[in-house]
């Protein structure tokens, strides 16, 4: 495979998570991976070689933590609640993810495609080169089978790498109404080992919550993850402390996701994990929160910290993951050097990815963007635009 060497830019290579900036740099890459990089006066020479034509070089950007395989519009909720409706309100009468799923599941495998390829192409326009999708949307076997399905193929079929989760412990089906545990025996005993058996994830998620379930119900599906093989992350401490956070981290999870009601003792645990915290302050923002989630003690105790969109029709409905580095910065107190190692060596390392994504290093994945931007900060300091000049994945222009 021919060595292609990238030049004229400058570059920020955020490896250990700090800009690390170098100006006049260049980038040598071959068979997908990043070969050398450094000062463009050093570089070796090669016949192929790619102009970038000035502008910024980051990682591509990663949102570890997205909802984008969906079907239905809950837009109506949102005027719902700009009139004062609660969102577990809503949730309570039926409305909510319940919404969502009876749209996901009546939707066909094409339809849930494309809709899923549109939002993904937005936050593509915006800079990523990653994603995770997660289920959770089906809630019976063959709709959560069917979202995955739908999210491996947005890997296959685009210009991203995809990681996906199994979310069917997200909430209760209507089916199962007052029937929680026989609902999470559902997911133990069939879904998630169709699902391993299929290779249809690469991690079990769930959500801990009032409205959804609680820490012991997610332990079933932790222990049975763990059986499979397969690695956890858990939506944790978003509305209310349930525990779920230290739970999951006694299981050794990726990531501890939300975390606005985390416990300042939890956070030990946490760290002696080497769990990732992941801050989605588009969910905060949109229901209005007011707890702001624990920075200061995550950053005292340096638990790494990631930015993701959450991307969902309810609390999130979100196409930018850059928004979201603003909004950490505003509404949480998070620099903009932490916002962008949380895009990216961070997101990474919350996917289990960091050996060969989220850093631009010899040896890693050749995903990075060249951005209309002359410093690193300018990607959290805007708000909207189009920013990103070029984007490449695996060596290659897209
Ligand atoms: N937390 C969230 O923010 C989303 N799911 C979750 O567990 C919300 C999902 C929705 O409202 O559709
Ligand atoms: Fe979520």
């Amino acid at each position: 495979m021919a060595k292609t060497l990238w030049h004229g830019f400058d570059m920020v290579t955020m490896q250990h998570g700090r800009y690390s900036r170098q100006d006049k740099a260049a980038i040598l890459t071959e068979a997908g991976r990043i070969l050398w990089l450094g000062s463009e006066a050093a570089a070796p020479p090669v016949k192929t070689t790619q102009d970038l034509g000035g502008g910024l070089v980051t990682p591509g950007l990663i949102d570890c933590h997205s909802h984008i395989v969906f079907a239905g519009n809950r837009s109506g909720e949102f005027e719902m609640r700009m009139q004062g409706a609660d969102y577990g309100a809503i949730a309570r009468a039926g409305g909510g993810i319940l919404a969502t799923v009876q749209a996901t599941r009546q939707a066909s495998e094409e339809a849930l495609f494309e809709q899923a390829a549109q939002r993904l192409t937005s936050l593509m326009a915006d800079g990523i080169t990653t994603i995770e999708i997660k289920s959770g949307y089906g809630l019976d076997m063959a709709t959560e089978l069917k979202m995955l399905r739908v999210a491996r193929k947005l890997g296959a079929t685009m210009p991203v790498n995809v990681r996906t989760s199994c979310l069917a412990a997200h909430a209760l089906p209507a089916e199962y109404q007052g029937r929680a545990d026989a609902y999470i025996d559902l997911v133990c005993e069939e879904i998630l080992p169709a699902v391993a058996e299929q290779n249809l994830a690469d991690a079990v998620d769930g959500f801990c919550e009032t409205i959804a379930f609680t820490a012991a119900q997610i332990e079933k599906v932790f222990i049975k993850a763990s059986e499979l093989g397969l690695p956890v992350k858990l939506h944790a401490e978003q509305l209310s402390n349930l525990g779920g956070a230290a739970m999951a981290a006694r299981y050794g999870a990726l990531s501890v996701d939300h975390l606005e009601y985390l416990h300042k003792g939890d956070i030990d645990v946490i760290q002696q994990a080497a769990s990732v915290a992941v801050i989605l302050p588009g969910a905060f923002y949109n229901l209005r929160e007011k707890q702001l989630p624990p920075v200061q003690a995550l950053r005292d105790k340096a638990v790494p910290m990631a930015i993701a969109s959450d991307a969902n029709p309810g609390s999130a409905p979100v196409l930018s993951l850059r928004l979201m580095m603003n909004m950490a910065c505003v509404l949480f107190g998070m620099t903009p050097e932490e916002a962008l190692a949380g895009t990216t060596s961070h997101a990474a390392r919350a996917l289990g990815m960091h050996q060969t994504h989220g850093q631009l290093a010899p040896g890693m994945a050749a995903d990075f963007v060249c951005w209309n931007v002359h410093a690193p900060a300018d990607l959290s300091y805007w708000l909207g635009g189009q920013l990103v000049q070029q984007r490449i994945v695996a060596g290659q222009l897209t």
